[in-house]
């Protein structure tokens, strides 16, 4: 079969929607080539007359197949409907960093540049030889030649992710960058949503049909998509359709604690019984009155929404999100990186509830199926893969605290890289965690969930 690229994109049946003019450079340069920017700010950048380039950190399986099609891919979007089809063709260049540093750091440089985003994972923000370092370098050589302006916007799901993304890069630069960076380099936070889960065979055999050509970079999502920026940009800023506003923290903590801590609750839960998607361990019996519970009686009363929003109304629609039965999203894809998300989807949940004064013995249970999850086997015995930068620390620990819940819990507490305090020492949080370790064991996730 023919591949999809621009030549071929005039035979594309008029079933799906097509890219008019394509843009003639990039003024965007992004890093991480996963499925989640092209569901997300791919999309919304298509909308508008602005380029990326797209960059991948290592892999360069997906910038191969988008460079063979001239930048061009599918957008499938399951709804309720069926699947809508559209091709976007935001993107118009691609660049491995691996194997081309120096293009990389040309392409930071560059001055026709004017914002660099970012999907490059949470751990990512933590290794100073990796994605910071290229940033600094760049920033470095940006300030030497052009001097610029440039807006870094990081997309990833991390709390005050522009103040994150700052902190990682600031003490990278040399003093004459870091000047030229305090006026010239903004961070502006964002909070980004849409649920895109790893394209398999199924997504490219549904682009294919519809297409009448291969697409090796297409992906599917769910219909809705939302993107809150701080806005705070250095140089121009691009005219994305998205919500510009000047207090993104509320928002971030609305998805992170709501949305992302609910679909970790549901993978790790549902990895236990068995359940090999988000939406069947929603489906698991008490598991969606469960979700329903914790959103009311944890996760609402731990923070302020923003102006006009409810937790709870704003929970009700992620469930229904959660329910789609055309996003196939697995529990073992969201079950992955543990404990680089529950710092912002569960520990700060349970912190500002501890600092309340309120109860956390329901907001235990997610901890308690992570500790679980992490001791690497179902309910069923099968094997459970620790995919997570901190595995080796988490089984050592686990280990050696034998098998009893109180010393389970105590271990994964102590993990001082992950649960801040007053989480960790916490004896309320401590016993219920013990409580439904001993729980989960005896009757498994599926049982524990239908007799909540
Ligand atoms: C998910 C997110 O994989 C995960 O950890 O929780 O990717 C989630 O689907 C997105 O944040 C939704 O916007």
């Amino acid at each position: 079969m023919e591949s999809l690229n621009q030549k071929t994109l005039a035979s594309v049946p008029g079933t799906v929607r097509v890219p008019g003019t394509r843009p003639a450079k990039a003024e965007i340069l992004h890093i991480g080539a996963g499925a989640f920017h092209r569901a997300h700010q791919a999309v919304y950048t298509d909308d508008t007359d602005w380029g990326i380039t797209v960059a991948a950190p290592r892999s360069r399986e997906v910038i191969d197949a988008l460079a063979a099609q001239d930048g061009l891919y599918t957008v499938a979007t399951l709804g309720p409907g069926g699947a809508e089809l559209r091709v976007v063709g935001s993107i118009v260049d691609t660049l491995h960093i691996a194997t081309e540093n120096e293009r990389a750091l040309d392409r930071i440089a560059d001055e026709d540049t004017r914002v660099v985003t970012l999907t490059v994972t949470e751990k990512a923000y933590r290794d100073p030889e990796g994605i910071p370092g290229l940033l600094a370098a760049g920033l470095a050589r940006r300030a030497k030649e052009s001097g610029a302006p440039l807006t870094i916007l990081c997309c990833d799901n991390l709390p005050d992710n522009g103040k994150t993304t700052r902190e990682a890069v600031e003490p990278l630069l040399d003093d004459a960058t870091r000047l030229w960076a305090e006026d010239n380099v903004a961070f502006p936070s964002t909070m980004v949503d849409r649920i895109v889960p790893a394209s398999t065979r199924a997504t490219y055999e549904r682009a294919a049909e519809a297409l009448g050509f291969a697409d090796d970079a297409a992906v599917e999502a769910e219909p809705f998509t939302q993107w809150v920026i701080e806005d705070r940009f250095a140089g121009p800023r691009p005219p994305w359709d998205a919500t510009f506003t000047d207090d993104v923290a509320g928002w971030e903590r609305l998805k992170l604690r709501t949305l992302n801590g609910v679909h970790s609750t549901l993978a790790y839960l549902g990895a236990l019984a068995g359940a090999e998607t988000i939406g069947d361990a929603l489906a698991l019996p008490g598991a969606r009155g469960f979700a329903e519970r914790l959103i009311a009686d944890q996760i609402a009363p731990s923070f302020t929404p923003p102006d006009g929003q409810s937790t709870v109304a704003y929970g009700q629609a992620v469930l229904e999100r959660f329910a789609n039965p055309g996003i196939r999203h697995r529990c073992l894809q969201v079950a992955m990186d543990g404990s680089q998300k529950l710092p912002q989807r569960l520990f700060g949940t349970i912190a500002d509830l501890i600092a309340a004064g309120e109860r956390v013995e329901l907001a235990a249970l997610p901890l308690a199926a992570w500790i679980r999850f992490c001791l690497g086997r179902a309910d069923d015995g099968a094997r459970l893969p620790l995919d997570d930068p901190l595995a080796a620390v988490l089984r050592e620990r686990l280990a050696a605290a034998g098998g009893s819940p109180e010393a389970l819990a105590g271990a994964i507490l102590g993990v001082r890289q992950v649960v801040p305090e007053p989480v960790a020492s916490n004896a309320e949080l401590r016993q219920a965690t013990a409580a439904w370790l001993t729980d989960l064991d005896r009757h498994g996730a599926a049982l524990t969930l239908e007799n909540l």
